[in-house]
């Protein structure tokens, strides 16, 4: 699809683009970076994402590995074990649109059958067997860019060509490389994966730049909620980061961005709508 069309199907849900969508974060993690063991049972995990989409996400991201800089992958199988019984309770009970933040393909394989209804993976499927699990699902992609491994991304992130240069080259390869292998760019919404392997004048310039990622006419996906980035400018720890996100959601949709990806729903869609109908004109 491109930046026009109107819609994405996402397994049984249509999921409307015409205007910019939340997306609510539900980390099941027990080390997640700015919620990291709140919402481990089960139960908890359910409420919190009942609660974001009477909020108004309009999709639910489930990770069960954290890609916070510094932080350690994890098995296929561990991961399996975090994420499927919430993908199928999300499913089940609040026939949410469900998307699964993975890299695995064991796990984009298990999520399709459990009635997820898209992948968003900040490997863009380099991993070995992605592609074709991913093909197999049948469900939309999100292709994040990313320098390095969440492990050692913040050593010293550094780039021949602009950041943005670099980004869109990335992500135009990617894109490439899932047609070829038949997964057709209508499936596809790109990421410039705020905070993976970039330094804070690098995510800011990525920001106000975003517009040559337009260009490349995918629905684009971004996240910065509580990220490092707006610590460093603000000097806020991550529970006082909220404001200077919602500058940056603001930003993000001026400059083009279709899905935000957020821990704070209710605050997210109001800054949304707020530009959203200020680019519009009307409410
Ligand atoms: C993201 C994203 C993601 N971010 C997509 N998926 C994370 N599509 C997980 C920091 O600097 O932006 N897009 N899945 C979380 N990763 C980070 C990275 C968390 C950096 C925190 C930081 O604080």
């Amino acid at each position: 699809m491109n930046a026009n069309t109107p819609s994405l199907m996402c397994g049984r849900h249509r999921l409307d683009l015409s205007y910019p969508r939340v997306m609510g974060i539900l980390n099941v993690t027990p080390d997640s970076f700015s919620d990291g063991g709140r919402h481990v049972s089960l139960d908890d995990a359910l409420r919190h994402a009942e609660r974001m989409l009477a909020e108004g996400a309009a999709i639910i991201d489930v990770g069960g590995e954290s890609t916070r800089p510094g932080a350690d992958g994890i098995s296929p199988q561990q991961e399996l074990e975090r994420v499927a019984p919430v993908v199928e309770a999300l499913v089940r009970e609040l026939d949410a649109l469900v998307s699964v933040d993975t890299s695995s393909p064991e796990v984009i394989r298990e999520s399709a059958a459990l009635g997820a209804g898209m992948i968003n993976d900040v490997r863009a499927l380099e991993r070995e067997g992605a592609m074709v699990a991913a093909i197999g699902s049948g469900l939309p992609v999100c292709l994040m860019h990313r320098q390095g491994e969440p492990r050692d991304m913040q050593q010293a992130p550094r780039y021949d060509v602009p950041i943005e240069e670099a980004v869109a080259d990335y992500l135009a390869a990617r894109v490439a490389a899932c047609e070829q292998a038949g997964l057709h760019r209508d499936r596809l919404l790109l990421d410039p994966g705020f905070g993976f392997g970039k330094t804070v004048e690098h995510n800011l310039r990525l920001l106000n730049r975003m517009e040559r990622l337009v260009e490349l006419e995918l629905p684009l996906l971004v996240g910065m909620s509580r990220k490092s980035m707006i610590g460093k400018v603000l000097e806020r720890p991550v529970e006082e980061r909220l404001p200077g996100g919602l500058a940056l959601t603001a930003m993000a949709v001026e400059r083009g961005a279709r899905i935000l990806r957020v821990h704070d729903v209710a605050p997210s869609v109001d800054a949304v709508n707020m530009t959203w109908a200020v680019l519009k004109e009307s409410c």
